[in-house]
């Protein structure tokens, strides 16, 4: 199989180190990079991809902490070109954990022969456009200079971590620990006093994981957080049998639903007797998954009132589950707080339960917030101290923008994107940026993403777009593309009234940027259209000589 995807390789991609001028340069080597590294190579562009990490995985090489895995099922977070790459992986599982991700990530590199045109340990410190040469000079943190025509940033939506929090962080005695930079070797908590901070979805996974093992657990709660019970099912030769049976659905639909799940919007509440809709409602929370957030009722998303039934159901499961008054006050969303299903839904395996362990304490720090870091452990406004040998930080990240915004990006002009989504955060269809020719992007804010997408669903539309467009560029010999202000600003507005008429745009949260100090606020980050509406506005405008863009 190496040997059949190994001869689409082009005489230019030669060994790393050798090359100082690229017709394209990617930044990141996870789910997109890679593959959008496969798909130029494939059209004879010379390429290279450039990554911080010391291997292949982006998402999935750093998020190696305790408990990491998969919320979308494993056979639809995946790659869909290829019927041979995909059957030729079997998982263990419905939902996996990080380990066996990161090695299914080493398999899509080894079978695609991607390796060689990466280069690891790398980080891209700078890139800035020329207007002359119409051209980008990208600069590495080891001096290297590169020469490309084009700069594609597949530099993940969620992997510019939130790690530097609190006042004192570097006099803590013990070990600190952002979730998203968990040490390839140690990393030890067993047997220790350990801290949380944050129940996202992050935070859930680390907490069920290593309750049991740790001497004493403290999770520091600020808002609480609605979760639906995870079923995760091993995988033997039937259920490998069984989805690799359905490849061909599979990449027939998921691409066009809501939110690059298999399943999709069935049920209408309006129509739906009450009586019905609560034997559905059981009937998707009963699925394990997801499905109750993003296949259940869609008017939950629009309607205050659906929202509201919807968020007792969960908040009724949680309750019976958690029993203790105080803990349901700690844990569970008040009715008015926010909507079940505006941020992220974690799904979570025996979470809820281990609060019921004498080693864990749920400390409520919403009103008595954490003010910082001693040497001893976490002091609280109040005064307050708790003493711990390790701080884990599940505090999140700076999304769609961080990955970015951290490297100096020059555009036309010299325009900073750091300085430019410093005032607004703005893009054309998450796929450009008005001002910076030539950067293609993925993961960025204005497409579907991680926040209502199967994350490999929308990587690998986006990926395929702009090799399409670099393909009609090539074809009609243009060499600069440019998306119009006029362009930029009428996917502004529509994503702007499409994501304004839901409840999402009212609960803070990353999705909205909230949750970073100083980060324009007022517009959610993902566009929330849905995947499959997204993909044909995104196929007409290339079809119709890409609207809205602009060539030379
Ligand atoms: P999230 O979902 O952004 O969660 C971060 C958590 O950290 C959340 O509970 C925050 O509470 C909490 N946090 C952040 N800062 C503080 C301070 N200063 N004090 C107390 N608590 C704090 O990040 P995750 O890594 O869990 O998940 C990110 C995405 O990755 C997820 O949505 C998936 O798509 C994968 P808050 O809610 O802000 O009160």
């Amino acid at each position: 199989m190496t040997q059949k995807f190994a001869d689409t390789d082009t005489p230019d991609a030669g060994a790393v180190g050798s090359a100082t001028e690229l017709d394209a340069l990617i930044i990141g080597a996870g789910v997109a990079g890679l593959y959008q590294l496969y798909q130029l190579r494939k059209q004879g562009l010379h390429v290279r991809a450039y990554d911080a990490a010391t291997d292949v995985g982006g998402t999935w090489y750093w998020n190696r902490y305790p408990g990491a895995r998969f919320d979308s099922e494993a056979y639809i977070y995946q790659y869909m070109f290829s019927e041979e790459l995909y059957k030729g992986w079997s998982w263990s599982k419905r939902f996996p954990a990080q380990p066996e991700i990161e090695q299914w990530l080493h398999y899509v590199a080894d079978t695609l022969d991607l390796r060689k045109d990466i280069q690891f340990s790398t980080v891209i410190e700078s890139a800035h456009y020329d207007e002359d040469s119409g051209r980008w000079s990208v600069r590495t943190g080891d001096g290297e200079i590169i020469d490309t025509q084009f700069l594609v940033t597949c530099a993940g939506m969620l992997s510019a971590p939130m790690e530097r929090v609190f006042e004192g962080q570097e006099s803590f005695a013990g070990d600190i620990f952002h979730t998203s930079r968990w040490p390839r070797s140690g990393g030890e908590v067993a047997g220790k006093r350990v801290a949380v901070i944050g129940i996202g979805a992050t935070g859930i996974q680390v907490i069920q994981t290593i309750a049991d093992e740790v001497d004493h657990l403290k999770v520091f709660i600020r808002t609480p957080q609605y979760t639906l019970p995870m079923l995760n099912p091993d995988y033997g030769p039937d259920e490998v049998a069984w989805y690799h049976s359905r490849f061909e659905e599979l990449r027939d639909t998921v691409p066009h639903t809501f939110s690059g799940f298999e399943y999709d919007w069935v049920h209408e509440w309006a129509t739906t007797p009450a009586d019905k809709r609560q034997a559905i409602l059981e009937e998707v929370y009963a699925d394990g998954s997801l499905k109750l957030w993003l296949a259940g009722f869609g008017e939950m998303f629009f309607e205050k009132e659906v929202s509201d039934e919807i968020s007792a159901f969960v908040a009724d499961k949680m309750r019976a589950r958690l029993q203790d008054p105080a803990l349901c006050d700690l844990l569970i969303p008040k009715p008015d707080e926010y909507g079940f299903g505006t941020h992220r839904v974690p799904l979570e395996r025996g979470y809820l339960e281990k609060y019921h362990r004498p080693n864990v304490e749920a400390i409520g720090v919403k009103d008595n917030p954490i003010a910082r870091i001693v040497p001893e452990g976490i002091e609280l406004a109040d005064g307050t101290r708790h003493e711990v040998d390790v701080i884990i930080l599940a505090t999140g990240f700076d999304a769609g923008t961080g990955a970015l915004t951290r490297i100096d990006i020059r555009g036309r002009g010299g325009r900073s994107l750091a300085q430019d989504w410093g005032r607004e955060i703005r893009s054309t269809m998450g796929l450009m940026v008005h001002g910076y020719p030539n950067m293609l992007t993925t993961a960025i804010p204005l497409a579907p993403s991680a926040a209502l997408c199967n994350m490999t669903t929308c990587l690998q539309q986006q990926t395929e777009w702009i090799s399409d467009c670099i393909d009609h560029m090539r074809r009609n010999d243009y060499t600069i593309i440019e998306p119009t202000a006029e362009g930029e600003e009428a996917w502004v507005r529509h994503h702007d009234e499409t994501a304004n008429a839901t409840l999402v745009s009212k609960t803070n949260s990353w999705y909205n940027g909230a949750n970073v100090p100083g980060k324009p606020r007022g517009r959610v980050l993902s566009y929330i259209g849905g995947v499959g509406l997204y993909r044909e506005k995104a196929t007409e405008a290339a079809a119709a000589g890409y609207t809205g863009f602009g060539f030379e």
